[in-house]
C-alpha cells in the first residue's frame, strides 16, 4: 500500500512537495495538508486527490492514519511537529534546518534515540544533486591531488519577510555547512564572517552580502559568498581548487543563445528549479526507504552537526572573529546507517 503522508506547512516548499509526491513519486500519497492558513492548505491540497486539510498537525495525526510526515514549516517550528511524529513512530522528512538551535537539535536526537532506529531524514537536498555527488567522488578519487579550497556562491534573487542577519547562516549557509563536510569528508572546525559593502537593495538594513569562511580539520578552506538580494535569479555554484586541477559545478546547463549582439543563458528563478531533480531523488529515496523501515539520506545526526556549526557562525557574525566549532557529542552507534548519503 502507498505510504500515507502528511505535508505540514503549505508554503512554497510544502506545496512543491505535495505536487511532487502526487505527480512524480511512486509508493506514496498525500492524505493530509496541514497549515493554519486554510486558504494556503486548500490551494496546496488541490493538486492531491483525496488529501484533507487540517489547521494543526495533532488533528491530522488523530484523523488521517498517517505513516509519514514531511515538515516544511520554518525551522523554528520543526521541533513541535517532530516530537509527536517520533512518538507516533512516523517516517519523517524534515526540511532543513533540523532546528534553529543546538538545544532543540539535541532534544530531537535524544527523543529519536528512544526508538529502535533512526526515523528522521533531513532535507539537505544538495546531497542528492548530481554535481555535488560528482565533486565528492572526484575528491575521494584523488585524481587531481588533494583538495585545497572551495569557492562557493549562494545567491538568491531576494529575501522573504522576517529574514534576519542570523538567517543568512541558519537558513541559507546551512546548506554549505552541510555540503562542505559531505564533499571534503571531514568536519568543520572553525567559522569566520567578513562583511563587505552592503547591497542597498537588501530590505530592512540587512547586511547582505557576507563571506563565510568554513575551515575543515585538515585545513581545507571554503569561502562562501552568501548574497541573497541579487535580483537576477537563483544561482548556486562551487569551484573546487585541487593540487593539480580545478572543478566547477552549478553553472547553467541550459542552451546558450547568441543574438542581437549578446550571448545569453537563462538563470533558474528559485531553488525549486535549480534543485528540482535533487528533490525528486531525495523524496523517492525517502519513500522507498520508509517502506523498509529505514532512512536513505542525511540523518538527524547530520542536522545536529550543522546546528553546531551554525551556532558558531552566528557568533562569528557578531564577534568578527574566527570562532572554533566544538561538538559536545561523539556520534552515537544509533546513527550508523547503511545510507551512502548520511554521515
Ligand atoms: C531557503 O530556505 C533554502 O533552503 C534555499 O535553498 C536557500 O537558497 C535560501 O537561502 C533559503 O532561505
Amino acid at each position: 500500500a502507498p505510504l500515507r503522508v502528511a505535508v505540514v506547512g503549505a508554503g512554497m516548499m510544502g506545496a512543491d512537495h505535495v505536487s511532487r509526491i502526487t505527480q512524480r513519486i511512486s509508493g506514496a500519497e498525500v492524505v493530509a495538508v496541514v497549515d493554519p492558513d486554510t486558504a494556503r492548505a486548500t490551494a496546496a491540497a488541490a493538486t492531491a486527490p483525496g488529501a484533507k486539510t487540517y489547521a494543526a498537525f495533532e488533528d491530522a495525526l488523530a484523523d488521517a492514519q498517517l505513516d509519514a510526515v514531511i515538515i516544511a514549516t520554518p525551522g523554528f517550528l520543526h521541533e513541535p511537529v517532530i516530537l509527536p511524529a517520533l512518538e507516533a513512530g512516523l517516517a519523517i522528512l524534515s526540511e532543513k534546518p533540523l532546528s534553529e538551535t543546538v538545544e532543540s537539535s539535541l532534544r530531537i536526537i535524544e527523543a529519536e534515540q528512544k526508538l529502535d532506529r533512526p526515523h528522521i531524514q533531513v532535507g539537505f537536498m544538495r546531497r542528492f544533486d548530481k554535481g555535488y555527488l560528482e565533486l565528492r567522488e572526484l575528491v575521494k578519487s584523488g585524481a587531481n591531488g588533494a583538495l585545497l579550497a572551495l569557492h562557493c556562491a549562494h545567491r538568491n534573487p531576494s529575501t522573504p519577510p522576517n529574514y534576519s542577519e542570523s538567517a543568512l547562516i541558519t537558513d541559507s549557509v546551512i546548506h554549505e555547512i552541510d555540503t562542505v563536510p559531505f564533499i571534503v569528508g571531514e568536519p568543520i572546525v572553525s567559522v569566520e564572517v567578513k562583511k563587505p559593502r552592503r547591497n542597498s537593495l537588501a530590505p530592512g538594513g540587512l547586511l547582505d552580502p557576507q563571506f563565510v569562511l568554513l575551515e575543515t580539520v585538515s585545513g581545507v578552506l571554503a569561502i562562501v559568498e552568501i548574497n541573497v538580494n541579487v535580483q537576477f535569479g537563483y544561482q548556486v555554484t562551487t569551484d573546487a581548487v585541487f593540487e593539480s586541477g580545478v572543478a566547477s559545478i552549478g553553472r547553467a546547463e541550459t542552451i546558450q543563445i547568441a543574438s542581437a549582439g549578446a550571448i545569453g543563458q537563462s538563470v533558474t528563478p528559485s531553488f525549486k528549479e535549480r534543485f528540482g531533480a535533487a528533490y525528486d531523488v531525495e523524496v523517492q529515496r525517502w519513500v522507498d526507504a520508509a517502506h523498509k523501515g529505514e532512512i536513505d539520506g542525511p540523518s538527524a545526526w547530520d542536522g545536529y552537526l550543522a546546528s553546531v556549526v551554525a551556532d558558531a557562525g552566528v557568533l562569528a557574525q557578531q564577534s568578527g572573529k574566527k570562532e572554533p566549532v566544538t561538538y559536545a557529542l561523539e556520534k552515537p552507534a544509533f546513527y550508523e546507517t547503511t545510507s551512502s548519503l548520511a554521515t
